[in-house]
């Protein structure tokens, strides 16, 4: 790894908050984002009417277990503009999350929207020691997702350079890294470490030694520790890990710093609960639940209780770094991706975290589950490294043994057994944005 990226904090005077500072501003801005919200949005006042509640109801933080929960399904019903709390005319910006599931939703910004993006953005960046004279190639797609102009703008704020390339055209990406000498790569971790491999295997170039980056900011899909690491030695650069949504704010909820033991929330921005997402109810400090989130200072399109989907729990011990933010654990994966096989449940990131801990495994990789008679089977395709595709050619021996340890890792960690198959390298899609590597063949039966 190059020389570790010194971390600073963007805004110490909200970052390192006492709590009892924090918790007074997060009551204030929810008071008011409570009755804004009732006041600009008629499926909010419907929804306080349905729970017997109006905003004067809400004025501690404990009292936000009152508030029903905003669903993903609330703000597509709501399509297009039915979730807008700002006069349209206010509004400079809008995106529209992908609708993979049914419609898209709405995601607006007024100027001030803008403003808390870019300041929420620049901590960020400055939690993976961005600085003024960072040349930041920023690879996330622009566009209608969020990423590209969450990284530009948060990269403006700084005062460093951005160079938008958005995602694609590797072999370019690769070019201009050298040339311009950019120091700060944003994009996909799977989108990172392809570009590491095409650099190395189609142009000769060895990312690690004639490349500047130095930090990476990587998110906007789950990834293990395994991952990371061969990003890592991949690139030549320290990986953090950056967690955000559309529906929120676009990238820019939490971020991990130097240490790299969980994620720092922007808790004065976005106020974060974990619940059971059957019961609906708060979980006890450290369990693992569903991330809830409530924007307090959201104009265009705020959300009250939003749930996310993701699955994670909070760290409540106190960071070195200085911040005195609650931190998150990296997110294990959205509550409906979680694959049950055979009646074991596991994260897709869990069959990586296995994988990945094989030498002479490529982190391309695709998981099949079918269910041709009574039984589930899962099948776990897979591409050898190129080294180990290139040495290994024609020595079935070696292929089997491959098999066989991979094999035996995803059965002892995953908990189930899996069909692997060798595939040849380059045979399967890789991916610019974020990555799809489950086909869940039951459901077309
Ligand atoms: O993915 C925003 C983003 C862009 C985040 C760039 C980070 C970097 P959406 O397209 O709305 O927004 O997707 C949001 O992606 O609910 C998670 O399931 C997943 N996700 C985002 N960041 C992470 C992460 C952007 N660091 C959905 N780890 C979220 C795991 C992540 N999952």
């Amino acid at each position: 790894m190059k020389d570790s990226a010194e971390s600073w904090i963007f805004q110490p005077e909200f970052e390192k908050m006492p709590r009892s500072k924090l918790v007074q501003l997060q009551e204030e801005r929810l008071r008011k984002i409570v009755k804004y919200c009732y006041d600009k949005v008629p499926v909010y006042r419907t929804k306080f009417k349905h729970a017997g509640i109006t905003p004067d109801d809400v004025k501690t933080l404990d009292d936000l277990e009152k508030i029903p929960f905003t669903e993903k399904e609330d703000l597509r019903k709501a399509y297009p503009y039915g979730m807008l709390a700002a006069d349209l005319s206010d509004v400079l910006e809008l995106h529209a999350s992908s609708g993979t599931t049914g419609h898209p939703t709405t995601c607006a910004y007024t100027k001030s929207d803008l403003e808390v993006w870019s300041k929420v953005m620049a901590r960020i960046y400055a939690s993976a020691g961005t600085r003024k004279g960072d040349i930041v190639q920023n690879a996330y797609g622009y566009g209608l997702f969020t990423g590209g102009l969450g990284f530009h703008y948060g990269a403006l704020e700084i005062g460093a350079t951005v160079l938008p390339i958005a995602a694609g055209e590797t072999e370019r990406q690769i070019s201009l890294a050298k040339e311009y000498g950019t120091t700060v790569l944003t994009c996909t971790p799977s989108y990172a470490a392809f570009m590491g491999r095409y650099a190395k295997e189609k142009m000769g170039i060895d990312p690690a030694k004639e490349l500047k980056w130095k930090s990476g900011l990587f998110g906007a899909e789950a990834w293990s520790e395994e991952l990371r690491e061969r990003i890592e030695e991949l690139l030549g650069l320290e990986a953090f890990d950056i967690y955000g949504l559309s529906e929120v704010i676009g990238p820019g909820v939490s971020v991990e710093c130097a240490e790299h033991d969980g994620l720092h929330i922007e808790e004065d921005h976005f106020l974060p609960e974990i619940i059971n997402p059957k019961t609906g109810e708060r979980c006890k400090e450290g369990e693992t639940g569903e991330l809830v989130l409530t924007t307090l200072t959201r104009q265009a399109t705020p959300v009250l209780r939003f749930r996310t989907g993701d699955t994670t729990a909070f760290k409540f011990d106190e960071c070195v770094c200085g911040r005195a933010s609650l931190r998150m654990d990296r997110i294990f994966g959205r509550a409906d991706d979680m694959l049950k096989v055979r009646g074991v449940k596991f994260w897709p990131k869990t069959v990586e975290h296995a994988l990945l801990r094989v030498d002479g495994a490529s982190e391309n990789y695709e998981i099949v589950i079918d269910r041709p008679e009574e039984l589930d089977v899962m099948t776990l395709r897979l591409e050898p490294s190129k080294e180990c595709y290139e040495s290994v050619k024609g020595d079935l021996s070696k292929l089997q043994a491959l098999v066989k340890e991979i094999d035996e890792h995803v059965k002892s960690i995953v908990g189930v057994k899996a069909n692997v198959e060798l595939v040849p390298y380059g045979s399967l899609p890789r991916f610019m944005g974020k990555a799809k590597r489950i086909r869940d063949l039951r459901k077309q039966r």
